[in-house]
């Protein structure tokens, strides 16, 4: 079928039904929801039978919705209506939501229904929904819309609805909707209201009397003397705050100033310095401040999570990642399992701290230097096998990590983007220029050159993953474990890991590791010192969320083949 995806941004679930489509073998192009003209004009040249719109803020114009069918894909139940779908759901505690693929009409979200699929709620944030439960059942729920549309079945009828739970018209949440009353919300109210606003817009508050929005809660304990809505204490760049009954620690804030952007929350209120550091013998205080780096040991294999927010990692996270891997690596395991985070495995590098450092240049070459080491010590950890436990999506440098690794465990769901291109045309690093080859062969560059997200089940067709598995994440989780405990007590281990050190050895005297690497940098250097400063303006957009003003060419298809690569 000849579709057109219709997107505000191609964010992750967009790009994870571009995926799907595209692999069914539909005639697949996409434009950005820019204008009513451009929206147009892509129907106009791309001629679809359907439109499918993953994520869209805007009405789609009559004309459009009236010359094809345009099917809008909304993360609510049946009869659920607006703007703020998820953000109501976790406010309202529901414990099972949906996604509905519904017609668009003139009125919003009220049109036929072609599809539906139903999941349970987690405790998490909104996004991390999004990326996981939402964006599972919305495949679920576009596939049945497709079946229904190609079998000529009709859209739901008033009978199939009745049986369906249902919901309502909600309006969009403005700030004094979500805010939080210190005095009055118990730690869980504190937290979901948090959650039903991360990633965006945030809740509206103040630190220590600046006003900022807040991110990225995490429960604390009771603090004897506290008074609720009271700053407490500061812990790595977290800040805690009393509740009624407990604490929460906020991870994560963005001034309420035009241009400010989102940040680790002392780094967006420098002034909260003046709260104490934890005291170091408040162990329940402790022990609940936010950890993004842990490390755990079942048997012979080891496991370091590393959860960063968005998946980015700056020079710091690095470094402490680094600290641990070495740690890890001393230990007398067989097997190292590298299990990323939960809603991303990796980002890559920090654009937003590159963003807020004095020299942006400077801060990108330090955390370019720093997430190589990473991936030069897992390159070089020759005595045990490691595997990359990609469970969540992972993008650019934070993808190529993953292929350091001895193995690539994947979820089939998972989007990978293997690319650093959007980034201002950067070369990469991470060691890719090694990495890649020793899987992809002679593709490697199509590859980078492509800018094309693949799904897990993808990324294994192509054998840049070695297996996918998991549909849920705590089936990954413990099907990971399952797998690595087999690989460390496998009869064939001494010759696997003999044959890695053999293979490694070949490599180095091939072409030395360090010569990769010294490559990549020169390339790197270019784009954050050189003339063309096309890396610097992407970023500044990016971490700005400026609004795009054209669709890219890889992805517009309709409006033909870029002229370069
Ligand atoms: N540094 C800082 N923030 C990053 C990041 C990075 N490397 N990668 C992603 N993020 C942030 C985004 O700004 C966004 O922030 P917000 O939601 O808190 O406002 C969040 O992570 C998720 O991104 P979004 O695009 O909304 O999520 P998604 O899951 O729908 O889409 C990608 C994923 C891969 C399309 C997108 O995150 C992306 O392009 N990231 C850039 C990766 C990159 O270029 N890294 C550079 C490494 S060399
Ligand atoms: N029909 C048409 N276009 C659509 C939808 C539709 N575009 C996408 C849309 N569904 C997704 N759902 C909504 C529902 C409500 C609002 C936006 C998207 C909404 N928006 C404004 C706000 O956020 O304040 C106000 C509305 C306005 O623009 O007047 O309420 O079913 N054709």
């Amino acid at each position: 079928m000849r579709i057109l995806l219709l997107a505000h941004a191609f964010n992750s679930l967009a790009q994870r039904l571009w995926c799907v489509l595209g692999e069914l073998g539909h005639e697949l192009s996409l434009e950005l929801d820019i204008s009513d003209e451009v929206t147009r004009e892509a129907v106009a040249l791309h001629a679809p039978e359907l439109v499918i719109a993953p994520f869209l803020k805007r009405a789609i114009p009559a004309d459009v919705w009236r010359r094809v069918p345009c099917l809008i894909v909304h993360p609510g139940v049946p009869g659920d209506r607006g703007p703020a779908a998820l953000d109501w759901a976790i406010l309202e505690r529901q414990p099972h939501w949906g996604v509905t693929v519904l017609q668009a009409t003139a009125e919003f979200d009220a049109g036929p229904v072609w599809g539906c699929a139903g999941f349970a709620m987690r405790a998490a944030s909104k996004a991390s929904l999004y990326r996981d439960e939402v964006a599972a059942a919305a495949v679920r729920a576009v596939l049945a819309a497709l079946e229904r549309r190609a079998a000529g079945t009709g859209p739901l009828g008033a009978a199939q609805l009745a049986a369906l739970p249902t919901g309502r018209w909600h309006p969009p949440l403005a700030q004094p909707a979500r805010a939080i009353d210190w005095g009055s919300c118990d730690t869980h109210e504190v937290l979901r209201r948090l959650r039903a606003a991360d990633s965006m817009p945030g809740v509206l508050d103040a630190i220590t009397g600046v006003p900022a929005h807040l991110y990225d809660g995490h429960p604390g304990p009771a603090v004897a003397g506290a008074r609720p809505g009271e700053w407490l204490h500061r812990d790595g760049h977290a800040l805690l705050r009393a509740t009624i009954d407990g604490s929460v620690w906020i991870g994560h804030a963005r001034r309420a100033l035009a241009d400010a952007f989102k940040l680790p929350a002392l780094m967006a209120c420098p002034e909260a310095l003046a709260l104490a550091p934890l005291p170091a013998q408040a162990s329940a205080l402790q022990a609940s401040a936010p950890r993004p780096i842990s490390y755990r040991e079942a048997g012979a294999v080891g496991f370091l999570r590393f959860d960063f927010y968005n998946g980015a990692m700056g020079t710091e996270h690095c470094r402490a990642l680094l600290a641990a891997l070495e740690a890890a690596a001393a230990r007398p395991t067989r097997v190292l399992v590298l299990e990323g985070g939960r809603d991303f495995w990796s980002n890559g590098i920090h654009l937003n701290l590159i963003e807020a450092a004095d020299s942006a240049a400077d801060e990108s070459w330090r955390n370019i230097e720093a997430i190589d080491d990473l991936a030069e010590c897992l390159v070089r950890m020759t005595d045990k096998l490691t595997v990359a436990a990609v469970g969540g999506n992972a993008g650019a440098g934070g993808a190529f990590l993953a292929l350091a690794a001895d193995l690539v465990w994947i979820r089939p769901g998972a989007v990978l983007n293997l690319h650093y291109r959007n980034m201002g045309n950067l070369y990469g690093s991470e060691l890719w220029t090694y990495t890649l080859p020793r899987r992809a062969g002679a593709s490697a560059q199509d590859i980078i050159d492509a800018r094309q997200p693949l799904l897990g089940s993808q990324a294994v067709a192509r054998r840049l993953a070695d297996a996918a598995f998991g549909d849920t994440w705590t089936e990954f989780v413990a099907e990971v474990a399952a797998r690595a405990g087999a690989l460390a007590t496998a009869g064939d281990y001494p010759q696997r890991l003999q044959a890695k050190r053999a293979a490694r050895a070949r490599d180095e005297a091939h072409r030395p590791l360090s010569s990769y690497r010294d490559t990549e940098m020169a390339q790197m250097r270019r784009s954050f010192y050189g003339f063309d400063t096309s890396y610097h303006v992407a970023r500044h957009r990016f971490v700005h969320k400026a609004p795009h003003s054209w669709t890219p060419r890889h992805l517009a298809r309709h409006r033909g083949k870029p002229a370069g690569p």
